[in-house]
């Protein structure tokens, strides 16, 4: 298994995992040179939490964090935006970024699909019923797997027909965006289904807090889980896996593929 490591880099001062250490841009962009370093193929670079109950940033704030960090790491290897906002996707593009991570996959900002068929950028639609103040609500499905891929189905067939390249699509369920435990235990488990929808799949579970509710670990001791639910991820057939430490990451991943042989 060869998945990309997506390494995050979170230019907030409130991201559950990290937030506040990398607010200044010099200290984001040093961040993101390690982790590229570490054998991130992608920076996923962020201006705005997405955590249960975040308050929304103004669009002049997120795009004053995010704007000079881009610009810097795209230097020198593949940033995508993780915003849901057109102005910061378009900023952000402007100075380097060629993927657009919209964790709304454009239900907050329609208009974003026609900036990225334009530009001919790769996308990232994932997974999040309602917005972040409200998706931890009590989260229902009939099917959490049968309804994720649906859902992903027809944002799919929304951005291809606001122009957008199916090639330049990937997928992500949303580990942990409108979710309970046993909705995102079930949904790793039964990742393999939604390479049904013919895309590559992108899989974020790095310190989320399903970790702690089956372990009762706190965010900063969740690396082993982080790590076995990304190996796991990979061996679904996840193709790109979005963590915060990417070192570790990496490592799990050569060891195991050392022992698959
Ligand atoms: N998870 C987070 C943010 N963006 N994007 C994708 N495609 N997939 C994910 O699973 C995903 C994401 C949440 O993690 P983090 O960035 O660490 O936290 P915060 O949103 O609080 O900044």
């Amino acid at each position: 298994m060869n998945p990309k490591l997506m390494g995050v880099v979170n230019v907030t001062p409130d991201s559950f995992s990290d937030g506040g250490r990398y607010l200044d841009a010099d200290a984001a962009v040093r961040h993101g040179a390690e982790l590229a370093r570490d054998g991130a193929a992608i920076l996923d670079v962020g201006g705005e939490s997405t955590r249960p109950g975040a308050v929304e940033v103004d669009e002049a704030e997120e795009l004053r964090r995010v704007e000079p960090v881009v610009r810097a790491l795209a230097a020198g290897v593949t940033v995508s935006i993780d915003t849901t906002k057109l102005a910061v996707a378009e900023a952000a593009l402007d100075a380097g970024a060629s993927i657009v991570n919209d964790v709304s996959a454009f239900k907050r900002d329609p208009e974003m699909a026609g900036l990225c068929a334009e530009r001919g950028v790769g996308v990232v639609l994932m997974h999040m019923p309602g917005n972040p103040r409200t998706m931890q609500d009590d989260p229902r499905y009939d099917d959490v797997v049968d309804d994720v891929k649906a859902f992903l189905a027809e944002r799919m067939e929304f951005a291809v027909g606001q122009g957008i390249d199916e090639k330049r699509i990937w997928v992500d369920p949303g580990i942990g965006f409108g979710k309970t435990l046993e909705h995102n235990l079930e949904l790793l488990r039964r990742l393999g289904e939604l390479r049904e929808l013919g895309r590559p799949l992108v899989v974020g579970t790095s310190r989320k807090s399903f970790i702690g509710k089956v372990d009762g670990s706190d965010v900063e001791d969740r690396i082993g889980g982080s790590i076995a639910t990304s190996v796991l991820a990979a061996a679904e057939g996840a193709d790109v896996l979005r963590v915060h430490d990417v070192a570790e990451m990496a490592q799990a991943l050569a060891v195991t593929n050392a022992v698959l042989g």
